[in-house]
């Protein structure tokens, strides 16, 4: 389970920045989405990954560069839509922040949310340097999900100064009922194909994939089963981001009780050095994600 004591950083003070963090992604999140309408568009730039950003990639970037960069505590912000971490403190607790995951879902109107990850080293951290992560999912309803001190709580955030708990101590269902694949399934390996055909046999599972990684992890911590984004034949080290998106689901989705992978191992296990690095990603209940690892090995 993904859990652990602070490296360099005071327990105390740590914490207190934890809840700082966690405060202001729910104060943020309802400008975000309020910020949403008008930019549906394209920005001139690419991000690192050679990806066109939205404008509310952008925005939401430097809104929460901004709030989170002001924090005591924290040293280091870093996002997917900037080249470099950049130095924001003297605090030894750094942010590393997916500020729209999903936003190619804005132009149909469909779910995206905000990925935070908050690590107890300089960027590039490992996974294992995690000490609290969580995601926004920008829904009918707008809910917030931390890990944090060795369990996992869903929020439902009201407005700038309201954020209500709703459920603790959130475990994956033992029976995993729905599934999701990313990429297109003839970049798949043939591996990872077999695997994804014996899973769709069972008659209890259903597909659920909405395209945007955040709202398709989210429906595996409410119903259980499994999502990947694999290695393709074209991209062997898969889509998502390790330090903004692979590490902060590994260790929700572990915090909660179920497993990460990377095909082979933890993904809080997978060492990478570059701040842009990706990795293959599978995470559901532990079962499923050995029968997965058993398949590509
Ligand atoms: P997006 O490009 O819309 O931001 O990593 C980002 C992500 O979305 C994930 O949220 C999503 O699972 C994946 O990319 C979708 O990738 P495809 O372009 O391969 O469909």
């Amino acid at each position: 389970m993904a859990t652990k004591d602070f490296n360099t950083a005071d327990s105390a003070t740590a914490i207190q920045t934890i809840d700082r963090v966690v405060d202001v992604i729910a104060a943020t999140a309802p400008e975000i989405r309020a910020g949403l309408p008008g930019r549906r568009i394209k920005a001139e730039e690419t991000n690192p990954s050679g990806e066109t950003q939205m404008a509310a990639d952008v925005f939401a970037d430097d809104l929460l560069c901004k709030r989170l960069g002001g924090l005591d505590g924290v040293g280091e912000y870093a996002s997917e839509e900037r080249p470099e971490a950049i130095d924001v403190g003297t605090g030894d607790l750094s942010v590393a922040v997916d500020p729209l995951d999903g936003s190619s879902n804005l132009k149909p109107n469909n779910t995206v949310g905000t990925i935070f990850a908050v690590y107890d080293a300089p960027l590039p951290a490992r996974g294992t340097d995690l000490v609290a992560a969580g995601y926004v999912l920008y829904g009918p309803i707008m809910t917030m999900i931390v890990a944090r001190g060795g369990t996992v709580s869903e929020y439902v955030i009201t407005d700038e100064s309201n954020y209500e708990l709703v459920r603790d101590d959130i475990t994956l269902p033992d029976e995993g009922t729905v599934y999701g694949f990313g990429g297109r399934v003839p970049d798949w390996t043939d591996d990872f194909t077999q695997f994804a055909r014996d899973v769709e046999k069972d008659p209890s599972r259903k597909l659920r994939y909405g395209g945007s990684m955040i709202g398709d992890v989210n429906q595996i911590l409410t119903y259980g089963g499994i999502f990947s984004y694999p290695a393709l034949e074209s991209a062997p080290e898969g889509k998502l981001r390790v330090q903004f998106e692979t590490y902060p689901i590994g260790y929700i989705l572990e915090t909660a009780g179920g497993s990460s992978s990377n095909g082979e191992k933890s993904l809080l296990a997978v060492a990478k050095d570059d701040l842009h690095a990706r990795s293959p990603l599978h995470i559901g209940n532990s079962d499923l994600v050995a029968e997965l690892e058993a398949a590509l090995a």
